[in-house]
């Protein structure tokens, strides 16, 4: 036996420290040089250090140190009870009140004698199989692997005592209640030989195990003995055929490719090709265990593999994508425009499918599109199957699944990787557990890991949240099989997370047409001659017996003739007008199908009993005095109808699109009180652990999530993301997520850029989700003032030269765009934004710069009648009452005002400053303050009217924002449209009044905030003439 020569030598020189060696605290002691042929899948190598002094409340479990032991052992004989139960346990089980009279009674006869110290060491050799088994395991397909010189001397039977006239010696386990596996085996006398024998075959083959990390002995136990029970470990002969068919289909849909598209790149699968099966086997098990849906995020690696082999998407329609001639993406007369969206490549493309199951049962499975963006899929795919157990109502989240497949080198380096772990535990994010499957070729494009990660394994960052990780060999189909259905099961049995990182190689270049040879010449070399996973099980399957060439002939024969069936068939295959729509989304309209615009307003009735329901604390609710106080205001405002503010606004389109079914969800970071401390949606009693939120008791019998207020960590890019997927559910939900502070969203710029401001468009997915963002100047410094609204009307698509179709029966302006960019100035306007999100037929990103000191401000207040549905009220005008999209000059003003001198066009807070500056005194009467609420799309027709309204004045943009922020180069243009469109002159008619370029977003010196403001609200006022630009 190898491993015991080599202990044997290594014997001596450990004589001296044995004994004193813990197995529990680990520390990198050395980032080994590594040369180019020993690298790969450990890139750092880690060593035992010495354990922490002794306690004698100490869990036998979590020991590892035979001299304290022995003094245990001493105070155990003394007095019983001075050492901990678990001790206690050990000790009268191994020892007894006599150790020979244990072994008698258990029914065996023993020759020698076994100290307490041997059985002692016994189990640490049998613990550190099961915590260090791992680096010994053969998991590299390639054999370059570094861990073979590093394998910690634990695994040494000689580290322990042990020689090798000790190999044949029989040893008294012990009869363990508390422990699995191994332990719990009825036969607890074996040799030390059968002993070693077992802990290398479960420890150390095609699989290494990584779970001691987790701190729960429940789950180590159910772990430990699926591992170590020998009869988990077999397939019989029929489920060796359906592996080795998945295999053969895995294969070959690469090998084709590889033949018929020589040139392109598809970032093939060679090397990783057991992920078919592995999935497969994967998605059966969970079918057999409860699971009806798999929400499934992926990279590129293999995508095309999965969709056909495992999704089905039709292999005709995949090769079809390859051919450069095919029209897709134009319409039937070959014009561009059709909603078909702009497109994406095929490597990035979702689809969803009713995938029967070996068991018989169905399952439903969907990838999720994604970005180039290594990992940002990851939340969104959380999000969406967190979205589906609510509507599925699967609150034991037993049936609806998420599972991330993920590269080595983006597991290891994408931060939003660690984002989404943390997410798994959290109460309103948590979805039951996520499988985590790595595919790890041990590169990434052309980086190794020694310049890849600082971790010994690619996965180490899911050690932190007591995930268990199966490594496994690539190579192996079995056996990836195998941890791809122990993952199924733990992920079904604990609805905790799981990670299956597997092993393998990337036979070619980062994609096809990459020379591997100039960065990883070694490892290429090897890779060269290396036979496929494929190549290997019918070796092994041949000479077992078990499947004969004829067999394997006829399943390749099979495959390779469908495979060219299809390929034949894409010649002619004809794009589908796009299954865009998802069961809950019948009736959407595209954005070439008019949508009706509904009105918002409230019947009065049902604003009452909502503003009351949302205002009501019960009488046992000891709420803070403040917010009690707060609570009472409110409930004041809904009486009287005066005085509503933003928090009761925004509270009261929640309340009433629940009572008309609707689903609302708010996330972020501290919504549930809200940073400005306005929202207090959540109340907590102030002498017990008590909660209430009102908006939960609006319907009698509320289910408890239909109102959804939740804290989030502190992440962005993650959270964010979490909300997009969940607002690709069910379009009958408001959505929203909220930024601390709108510069924060930042963190989350890849959420913004490639998925919500472009999802529609590149994979013709709609969602409704609002985006909330803390904006607006009031000296607070550079970071806590702009939520940068210059990117997000940057990103708009809307073409600012052409004036759109505004007649209101036409109207398709927001629906053609690709989202929606507004600064609301008041709680009612705010109100109905909300509501409109819901009240139509199609769902389009909106992204709001909320306000900050709005909150309180004492001008910025609706009266009830706002928000109501009845004629003649403030709200109704000509169509009824609805969001405005402008909102015209408070001051009266008639159809035609001659006499006005300037019309200052606004959005968002600047518009209380401007109105208070007017006022004080009497030479800027003349002068109109227009509010442009919603940015984009641009309201040309109220824009126009206003225009109309004041046909001498001077036109301004005003704006608190440095001049290179802020809306003013988004409005420029589309103002000048609309203008030239009234013949009122163009780009130079329009004059700026605001702050001036900067790269700061703001001043960090009060004084210098508010001297600029001063400056610019009187330059808005002035008498002259703006000169500017
Ligand atoms: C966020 C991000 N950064 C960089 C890239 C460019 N890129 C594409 S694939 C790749 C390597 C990924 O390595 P790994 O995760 O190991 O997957 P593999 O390609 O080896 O399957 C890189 C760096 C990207 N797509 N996304
Ligand atoms: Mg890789």
């Amino acid at each position: 036996m190898g491993w015991f020569r080599a202990g044997c030598m290594i014997s001596r020189k450990l004589a001296a420290k044995r004994n004193l060696c813990g197995l529990h605290i680990f520390r990198r002691v050395q980032a080994f040089p590594l040369s180019a042929t020993r690298r790969n899948i450990h890139s750092t190598i880690t060593k035992p250090e010495q354990a922490n002094a002794t306690r004698t409340t100490d869990n036998f479990l979590d020991s590892a140190n035979s001299i304290y032991i022995e003094e245990l052992q001493r105070s155990w004989e003394a007095d019983p009870s001075s050492v901990d139960e678990s001790w206690d346990n050990f000790f009268r089980n191994l020892v007894g009140q006599n150790h020979v009279k244990g072994m008698a009674a258990a029914g065996v006869g023993v020759s020698g004698q076994q100290s307490i110290q041997e059985s002692m060491r016994l189990l640490l050799l049998v613990k550190a199989y099961q915590v260090n088994g791992h680096t010994k395991a053969n998991l590299d397909p390639l054999n370059l692997d570094l861990h073979k010189d590093a394998i910690p001397e634990d695994l040494d039977p000689a580290f322990h005592g042990f020689t090798e006239s000790d190999l044949d010696r029989e040893f008294y386990l012990g009869v363990w209640d508390t422990s699995s596996g191994f332990l719990s085996g009825n036969r607890p006398v074996m040799t030390l030989r059968s002993i070693m024998n077992r802990l290398e075959q479960a420890y150390c083959g095609s699989i290494g195990y990584e779970y001691m990390h987790i701190d729960d002995s429940s789950k180590c136990n159910w772990l430990r003995n699926k591992i170590e029970t020998q009869e988990h470990t077999t397939y019989d002969v029929q489920r060796r055929k359906v592996l080795l068919d998945r295999l053969i289909w895995s294969t070959r849909f690469e090998n084709f490719l590889a033949v018929k598209k020589k040139a392109e790149k598809r970032f093939g699968l060679e090397g990783g090709e057991t992920l078919i099966p592995g999935m497969k086997e994967m998605f059966d098990k969970a079918a057999d265990l409860g699971v009806e849906n798999i929400v499934v995020g992926m990279p590129h690696r293999g995508r095309l593999n999965v969709l056909g082999n495992v999704f089905r998407k039709p292999l005709a329609q995949i090769f079809s994508e390859f051919d450069k001639k095919a029209k897709h993406g134009l319409g039937e007369n070959g014009e561009v425009g059709d909603y078909m969206g702009t497109g994406d490549v095929k490597y990035h493309l979702g689809t969803s499918y009713d995938r029967p199951t070996r068991g018989g049962n169905r399952i439903h499975l969907s990838l999720m599109a994604n970005p180039s963006h290594l990992e940002a899929v990851d939340t969104v795919v959380l999000g969406k199957t967190r979205a589906k157990q609510y509507y599925f109502k699967d609150c034991d989240r037993t049936k609806n699944m998420g599972v991330l497949i993920h590269g080595d080198g983006s597991f290891a380096g994408q931060g939003v990787v660690y984002e989404t772990l943390h997410l798994s535990a959290l109460p309103k994010y948590c979805t039951g557990g996520t499988i985590h499957v790595v595919v790890n070729n041990q590169v990434a494009f052309t980086t190794d890991p020694r310049s890849g990660r600082s971790s010994q394994y690619c996965t180490d960052v899911a050690k932190a949240f007591n995930v268990p990780i199966f490594h496994v060999n690539g190579d192996d189909v079995e056996a990836v099989a195998r941890v791809c259905e122990l993952a199924a099961e733990w992920r079904q049995m604990f609805h905790a997370d799981v990670v299956v990182d597997i092993i393998c190689y990337r036979r070619f270049g980062h994609n096809e047409v990459d020379e591997p040879l100039f960065t990883q010449p070694k490892m290429y070399k090897v890779i060269e001659k290396h036979p496929s996973s494929l190549e290997i099980y019918q070796k092994k399957l041949l000479e077992s017996g078990e499947v004969t060439q004829e067999e394997i002939d006829r399943i390749h024969n099979k495959v390779e003739s469908i495979l060219n069936e299809e390929y034949a068939n894409s010649k002619d295959y004809v794009l589908k007008r796009t299954d865009w729509l998802s069961s809950h989304w019948a009736g959407f309209k595209s954005p070439q199908q008019l949508s009706r615009i509904r009105n918002t307003g409230v019947n009065p009735e049902v604003l009452m009993n909502v503003g009351r329901a949302i205002t009501t604390i019960p009488d046992d609710m000891k709420a803070h005095k403040q917010v009690k106080r707060i609570y009472e205001e409110r409930a004041r405002m809904i009486e009287s109808g005066e005085g509503i503010d933003w928090a009761l606004g925004e509270a009261l389109a929640f309340g009433t699109l629940l009572v008309e079914g609707n689903h609302v969800r708010l996330s972020g970071q501290d919504v549930e009180r809200g940073t400005f401390s306005h929202r207090h949606a959540v109340l907590h009693d102030q002498e017990n652990w008590k909660e209430y939120c009102p908006l939960d008791h609006v319907i009698p019998d509320q289910d408890k999530e239909m109102f959804t207020v939740s804290n989030s960590s502190l992440s962005e890019f993650g959270v964010l993301g979490f909300e997009m997927g969940y607002s690709m559910e069910n379009p009958n939900s408001l959505v929203m997520w909220e930024a601390q502070f709108g510069d924060f969203s930042n963190g989350a710029q890849v959420m913004f850029d490639q998925f919500l401001s472009a999802g529609e468009s590149k994979w013709l997915r709609q969602t409704g989700l609002v985006v909330l963002l803390p904006h607006g100047y009031d000296g607070q410094g550079p970071e806590h003032s702009s939520a940068r609204l210059e990117r997000f009307l940057m990103m708009s698509d809307s073409y600012p030269y052409v004036m759109p179709e505004m007649e209101p029966t036409l109207r398709k302006q927001i629906q053609e765009c690709n989202w929606q960019v507004v600064n609301a100035t008041t709680p009612a306007n705010y109100f109905h934004l909300l509501r409109r999100q819901i009240h139509r037929e199609f769902r389009k990103p909106l992204i709001v710069m909320s306000p900050k000191n709005l909150l309180r401000h004492k001008l910025c207040k609706s009266h009830l009648s706002e928000f109501d549905d009845v004629q003649g009220h403030t709200g109704f005008d000509k169509q009824g009452t609805r969001f405005k999209r402008l909102i015209k000059d408070q001051t009266g003003h008639s159809d035609v005002e001659e006499s006005i001198r300037r019309l200052i066009l606004c959005s968002g807070k600047v518009y209380y400053e401007l109105d208070e500056e007017r006022g004080k005194g009497d030479n800027a009467k003349d002068i109109a303050i227009c509010r442009v609420e919603q940015l984009c799309p641009f309201p040309y027709d109220l824009v126009q009217r206003e225009l109309k309204r004041y046909p001498n004045a001077e036109v301004v943009w005003c704006q608190e924002e440095p001049m290179n922020m802020g809306a003013y180069s988004c409005i420029l243009p589309r103002l000048a449209t609309a203008m030239k469109d009234t013949g009122r002159g163009s780009y130079d008619e329009i004059k700026y009044v605001g702050r001036g370029a900067s790269a700061a977003t703001a001043t960090g010196f009060y004084q210098v905030h508010k001297q600029e403001q001063a400056e610019f609200l009187q330059r808005a006022m002035q008498t002259q003439p703006i000169q500017f630009p």
